[in-house]
């Protein structure tokens, strides 16, 4: 059986996160022509970069529930799809059969159904691509709340083990400092281990690479590895995949 691949692309790389609203055609195109090469099945996940983070700050949405003004949550919903069709359309053109889906098809607020996080993965054995995105999702009530796509990764992971777990982000991996840019290879996540983090500007309501690493954390201990790449060099996502990564971080997950 052909592997599954889980892959999330970052905000930061399928839109300009400095620019309102702008998708990144030129990365998103590149990396779709790469995912149409791949010898793999896979399920995407991507992040919302200008669209969703921009609209969740001006509206104040945030992760934790909370009866957060009904229009913000439309609109930020509603910039969410519009960012998914590019993708997808994108997809599309790559030759690609992408089937775009939020994650409230598979999830009940923060927490996964399992039984159709099943379905998503048959969807993807049979060469449709699922292709779902951070959201803001309903808890109960009048309360909703944003999920991340990098929270999507962990749930999906847990449920589905791929074969591979891929981030792509804006950087070549995780670096032992900001101010060495050294690229750390491999990581072994032995028990509770505490990473320190430089200073994040305040654009995510999510909490940038500090919850990427995070959820690879949380993915690696349960015994999965996971790969973070650059995404703008999107041949590595495919080098990723197919176990022949030469830039960018292992996160290991197996014993050592
Ligand atoms: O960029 C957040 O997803 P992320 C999505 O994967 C929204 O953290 C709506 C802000």
């Amino acid at each position: 059986m052909q592997k599954l691949a889980l892959i999330k692309l970052g905000g930061s790389v399928v839109t300009f996160k400095d620019r309102p609203l702008a998708a990144n055609a030129g990365a998103i195109d590149g990396i779709s022509r790469v995912l149409a090469q791949l010898d793999a099945h896979a399920i995407i996940v991507h992040g919302g970069g200008s669209f969703g983070h921009y609209w969740s700050l001006k509206y104040d949405l945030h992760t934790k529930p909370a009866s957060y003004d009904a229009h913000g949550v439309s609109v930020v919903h509603e910039s969410m799809i519009a960012l998914n069709q590019t993708i997808v359309n994108s997809m599309i053109m790559a030759g690609l059969n992408p089937y775009g889906m939020p994650p409230s098809v598979f999830t009940a607020g923060h927490r996964p159904i399992a039984a159709k996080i099943k379905q998503v993965q048959a969807i993807a054995r049979s060469k449709v691509m699922p292709v779902t995105f951070g959201d803001v999702v309903h808890a109960e009530g009048s309360k909703y709340s944003i999920l991340s796509g990098d929270a999507l990764m962990t749930m999906l992971a847990k449920v589905l083990r791929p074969s591979r777990v891929v981030f792509a982000t804006n950087v070549d991996g995780i670096y032992k400092d900001m101010a060495s840019r050294e690229l750390v290879s491999e990581i072994w996540v032995t028990g509770k281990k505490s990473i320190e983090f430089s200073k994040a500007s305040g654009t995510d309501v999510t909490g940038g690479m500090q919850r990427k690493v995070t959820e690879a954390f949380k993915i690696a201990s349960s015994g999965m590895d996971v790969l973070m790449v650059n995404g703008f060099v999107p041949e590595r996502i495919a080098e990723a995949v197919e176990g022949k990564l030469r830039v960018g971080t292992v996160v290991k997950g197996g014993r050592r």
